[in-house]
């Protein structure tokens, strides 16, 4: 079974993110040969040091990364095609498509989301002018949809690391992180926020210590001048009982790892989303903000999904901190109210993570859609 994954990176690191954790997957465990075409290696090397930027063909853990450069040089088309976030497949390759006596599958990657549409659209095909069809796959958090990625043995080595404090101090002390006895330990990658400022005075007099980990990124203006001083990397800044660390950034799993270390994570866009909640624990979402405010909704949706089962207090905490959050609205008031839920809200991530475990994930959903197709 061969497979062709087509990432245009718009911007930032998501795009990149989810085409390559899922060329990994297709390899590793659905035994697939996968070309992952990526028009900016830059951003591929940023998540994955061990990438060549310069190279036009390499092979990393086993998946074949191509460069997606112009002009296009014709390639056969693999048996199973997938478009990611409707990236627009280079037309000479859909040429081949077209005229090729094999059958080939292709597919557009969705976003995201957990509006009630996504159910309803989910594998549907859409004739293209040119006769051949393509269809909508999108990923999602209920049956109707086509998952979450998440690998075999992810939850394992998460649990390895959660449940031996000898393996988070091992992890966490790799990355040259030191914490305090009884801090809480919390992570932040977001877009420019406003509601930072209010949300780190918050912290700075909290009777609990907080040791907050920033991989570097575009919250550092917003970092930078509540501080009032640039930023080093690795080393700790204190004020009142915080303390900030910015740490450089990661690979990707790496930053899984941080993620399954901290008690809180605030995370953004697609990708660090999900592993957020693979994490099991608390998170905060900071939404890829979208023309006319589309993702308000995405947002609310998949808030009601989420804080099903939650006391109505600690939904209105989730809630409060999240729509604060990204409205850069002030944050003191519900950050008290989250706070006062704490427990509740560790527990319910635990379980949120255990019941979306239960489907099976994007890729070998992926793969089963093919073999249905075929
Ligand atoms: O970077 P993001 O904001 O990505 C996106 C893009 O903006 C995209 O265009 C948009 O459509 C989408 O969001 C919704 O956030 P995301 O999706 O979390 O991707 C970040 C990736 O970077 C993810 O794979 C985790 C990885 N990462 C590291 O590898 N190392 C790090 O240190 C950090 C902080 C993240």
């Amino acid at each position: 079974m061969r497979w062709d994954i087509f990432c245009r990176v718009v911007d930032n690191y998501g795009d990149i993110g989810v085409t390559w954790r899922l060329a990994r997957q297709l390899v590793a465990e659905q035994g697939a040969a996968v070309r992952l075409w990526v028009d900016d290696m830059t951003a591929l090397a940023r998540i994955c040091p061990q990438a060549d930027s310069e190279l036009a063909s390499q092979c990393l853990h086993g998946v074949e990364v191509r460069s997606w450069a112009q002009p296009w040089q014709a390639v056969e088309p693999a048996n199973a095609v997938i478009e990611a976030f409707a990236c627009e497949l280079p037309a000479d390759y859909v040429s081949t498509m077209l005229a090729s006596p094999a059958r080939i599958l292709w597919l557009n990657l969705e976003y995201l989301s957990a509006e009630d549409w996504v159910e309803g659209c989910h594998g549907l095909p859409s004739l293209q002018g040119n006769g051949l069809q393509k269809f909508f796959f999108f990923p999602g958090f209920t049956a109707g949809t086509g998952g979450l990625l998440r690998e075999q043995d992810l939850l394992v080595r998460r649990d390895a690391v959660q449940q031996d404090p000898v393996a988070r101090e091992r992890f966490l002390k790799s990355m040259d992180v030191h914490i305090a006895p009884g801090s809480r330990l919390i992570s932040l990658f977001a877009y420019e926020n406003a509601a930072l400022a209010d949300w780190l005075d918050c912290l700075t007099s909290h009777v609990t210590p907080t040791h907050l980990l920033v991989p570097e990124g575009r919250i550092m203006g917003d970092l930078q001048r509540w501080l009032g001083q640039p930023s080093e990397i690795g080393s700790p800044v204190h004020r009142g009982s915080l303390t900030i660390q910015v740490l450089p950034f990661m690979q990707q799993e790496q930053y899984d790892a941080l993620l399954w270390c901290c008690d809180l994570n605030l995370i953004r866009g697609e990708d660090s989303f999900v592993r957020a909640q693979w994490a099991a624990r608390p998170l905060v979402w900071h939404i890829y903000p979208q023309e006319e405010g589309a993702h308000w909704d995405k947002l609310e949706a998949f808030m009601a999904l989420y804080c099903h089962g939650l006391s109505a207090a600690a939904a209105a905490a989730v809630q409060g901190v999240w729509r604060a959050w990204n409205a850069g609205a002030p944050l003191a008031q519900p950050w008290s109210e989250w706070l006062r839920c704490e427990d509740e809200l560790a527990a319910h991530a635990r379980a949120w993570a255990k019941r979306q475990a239960v489907p099976a994930d994007l890729a070998a959903a992926l793969v089963q859609f093919y073999r249905n197709w075929l």
